[in-house]
């Protein structure tokens, strides 16, 4: 399987983030990226393949371009260990601008969009290994670890070539994605996803939100107790995979995050390392053309174990 993935995401790594009116340590780091790397890497998988670089205009049929300028500029204007948390365009207190930041993101965004044109070119499987993550940046705001919108770029590029499914499997809410595809007919959203009425991102996720205009129907959101366990999960993911069958996609999008596992430091669920072998077979039994971008999880100890059990499933 084709792997996709640049050393660039290490030039994004904020010292801190803000809780509760305190700093706490940063939970996406760029160690979960390398841990990442090291688990496939000793199990063979690959090859690893470098980012092409896209045009921008991808960018812009997400993001507002005053945004993604906003992004640009502050990041690359910024000192070096000095952190931005803007008082506008974010949505929360968890997507500071470091000086390399917008590097490190259009970085994410080459890498989602090179996988996408792999599958365009006939590859059934690519893992783009994404960092920063995308799935809580929404047109024109970052927050929750995410600047700009990796699944949704790469899901509009795909777009052009025919009808999209985007299955989110983070355990939050993906907010951004959502919101992106909430009202088109040609991009289904399912998602999977720890109840917002007390879980970060709070405001959406809920199982009313059925998508809007010509998009109703095409929006549909799985909010699932804490502590939710491997049989739960499973019994829900199955229902999430024959609304994808029932969509009758030409690809596949999964914004993969792994901060469902039980034992994630900002976790909820109690999924075990095993059933990320299941729910990756799972969706394997699709069939489809399939990008795989990494959303979050920040168990660095077993992150690169979760990914492998995961992957390992379309090999
Ligand atoms: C991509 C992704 O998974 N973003 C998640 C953003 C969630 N941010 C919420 C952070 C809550 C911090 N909780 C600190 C608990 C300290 N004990
Ligand atoms: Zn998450």
């Amino acid at each position: 399987m084709k792997i996709v993935y640049s050393i660039t995401h290490r030039m994004h790594n904020p010292l801190y983030e803000l809780y509760d009116g305190a700093k706490i340590e940063y939970a996406e780091s760029s160690a979960r990226a390398d841990s990442i790397i090291e688990t496939l890497n000793s199990n063979n998988l690959g090859p690893f393949i470098e980012p092409e670089s896209f045009d921008l205009s991808h960018v812009l049929k997400i993001h507002q371009a005053q945004y993604v300028d906003f992004v640009r500029t502050s990041s690359n204007t910024i000192s070096q260990n000095e952190l931005l948390f803007p008082s506008y365009y974010i949505s929360d207190t968890y997507a500071p601008i470091t000086a390399g930041t917008y590097v490190a993101s259009i970085a994410a965004i080459d890498i989602a969009l090179t996988g996408a044109q792999e599958l365009v070119n006939g590859e059934r499987v690519v893992y783009s290994l994404c960092r920063p993550p995308g799935h809580h940046a929404e047109h024109s705001s970052m927050g929750g670890y995410c600047y700009f919108n990796n699944a949704a770029i790469s899901a509009e590029y795909l777009a052009q070539h025919g009808r999209v499914a985007i299955l989110d499997i983070d355990l939050h809410h993906g907010n951004g994605t959502q919101s992106a595809f909430y009202g088109r007919p040609d991009v289904l959203y399912v998602s999977i996803h720890a109840d917002p009425t007390s879980f970060y991102p709070y405001r959406s996720g809920f199982n009313n939100e059925e998508g809007a205009g010509l998009g109703v129907g095409k929006n549909i959101n799985y909010p699932m107790p804490l502590r939710t366990t491997n049989n739960q999960y499973f019994k829900i993911l199955r229902k999430a995979i024959t609304d994808i069958q029932n969509f009758n996609p030409d690809y596949l999008i999964v914004s993969a995050g792994f901060d469902t596992f039980m034992y994630d430091p900002i976790g909820g669920f109690n999924l075990t390392l095993s059933a990320y072998t299941k729910i990756g077979a799972l969706i394997n039994d699709l069939g489809l053309p399939t990008l795989i971008i990494q959303e979050g999880g920040y168990n660095i100890e077993h992150l690169g174990e979760i990914t492998n059990n995961f992957l390992t499933s379309f090999t």
